[in-house]
């Protein structure tokens, strides 16, 4: 069979909403894009779990401290399976983490903001958990089956760790004058760094046509920030805070929220490797992975001996 005819059969595929398997023939385009993308997914999980890390020993309550530990975890978990995703595709590990420690690989660009209070916490459950669920639900029906099938349980994780952020939010919100402004300062500086989570506008977004076309991504960027915009406005509003963007109107005619101009500048600068704590996470990962060299290693010999003590009963028997 010609490469063009496998490419057809491809595109039947996609739109009979098959799913792709690992084993499947798939074009080089679909494999690349697939591994680029989920392996930024998971390097974002891990570096996610950075800038929350940071309050484990802060937490106001041992209830509190065990909600973000339990979900910190959970992250970690969403990035093992991301990995085991992109593996299927025949990408290397070893060679994932490299480009991640030698900043080639890309990383969602919000977890280079610092958290500067507890209410950060808040924050992130409820915009970035927020703004994720969004992004990684429709990811659920993605055409690659490993990817879909690992969605759905981070999605269900996802939920619980957005109410756990909209949670801290509201007791804060309920509570002091102080605690009140501590919430509205850290909305402050999340928004727009979260808007900036579903990536450039359509326009400028060279990998979107493609993804949509073999339903990697069943919705645009835009699209996406606009339901992330449509969905917080009300839950800002149960909380009384105010959203950072003087531009921010209902729009009778298109029944959306028109919200302001995203600083993309800031945006390019951030992804390039050159935002508040970029430096600070690439060193924190690289040194887990150097700190974990014993742990890996010991789990590979272990694994060695005991496929040999296997082979070595059947031998016997
Ligand atoms: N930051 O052509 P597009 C989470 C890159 S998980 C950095 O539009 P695409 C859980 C993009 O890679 C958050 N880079 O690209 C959690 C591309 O790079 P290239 C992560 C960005 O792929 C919560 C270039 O710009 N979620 O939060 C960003 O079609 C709390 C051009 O962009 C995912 O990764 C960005 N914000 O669409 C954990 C979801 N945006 O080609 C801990 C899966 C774009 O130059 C605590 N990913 N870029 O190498 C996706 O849905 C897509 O990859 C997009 C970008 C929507 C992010």
């Amino acid at each position: 069979m010609t490469i063009l005819n496998l490419e057809e059969q491809f595109m039947n595929r996609i739109a009979a909403d098959e799913k792709i398997e690992p084993k499947d023939w798939m074009p080089d385009k679909y494999r690349k894009t697939l591994i680029r993308q989920i392996a930024q997914h998971a390097h974002s999980e891990i570096v996610g779990m950075l800038p929350e890390a940071n309050y484990i020993s802060r937490a106001p309550s041992l209830r509190r401290k065990a909600a973000l530990l339990a979900k910190i975890q959970d992250e970690a978990g969403h990035g093992l399976y991301l990995y085991c995703a992109a593996e299927t595709l025949g990408a290397e590990r070893d060679t994932l983490m490299d480009e991640l420690h030698t900043g080639k690989a890309k990383y969602s660009s919000i977890f280079n903001y610092p958290t500067l209070t507890w209410a950060d916490m808040g924050a992130i459950g409820w915009l970035v958990d927020g703004a994720a669920i969004l992004n990684q639900v429709p990811l659920c029906k993605c055409s690659f089956g490993p990817y879909a099938r690992a969605m759905v349980r981070v999605c269900k994780e996802e939920s619980f760790h957005q109410r756990q952020g909209f949670e801290i939010l509201l007791t804060l919100c309920n509570g002091t004058a102080e605690q009140k402004q501590m919430a509205q300062d850290s909305l402050n500086r999340w928004w727009w760094p979260s808007m900036m989570m579903f990536g450039p506008n359509d326009a400028d977004s060279p990998n979107s046509e493609y993804s949509m076309k073999t339903k990697i991504k069943r919705f645009s960027n835009d699209e996406l920030r606009q339901r992330f915009m449509d969905a917080t406005k009300p839950q800002a509003d149960i909380l009384g805070l105010t959203i950072p963007d003087p531009d921010l109107k209902w729009n009778e005619v298109t029944g959306h929220w028109d919200y302001g101009e995203i600083n993309w500048e800031e945006f390019n600068n951030v992804v390039q490797g050159n935002g508040p704590c970029n430096k600070l996470r690439v060193k924190a990962r690289k040194e887990a992975w150097d700190n974990g060299k014993w742990v890996r290693e010991a789990a590979t010999a272990y694994a060695a001996k005991r496929e040999q003590r296997k082979s070595e009963t059947k031998q016997v028997a």
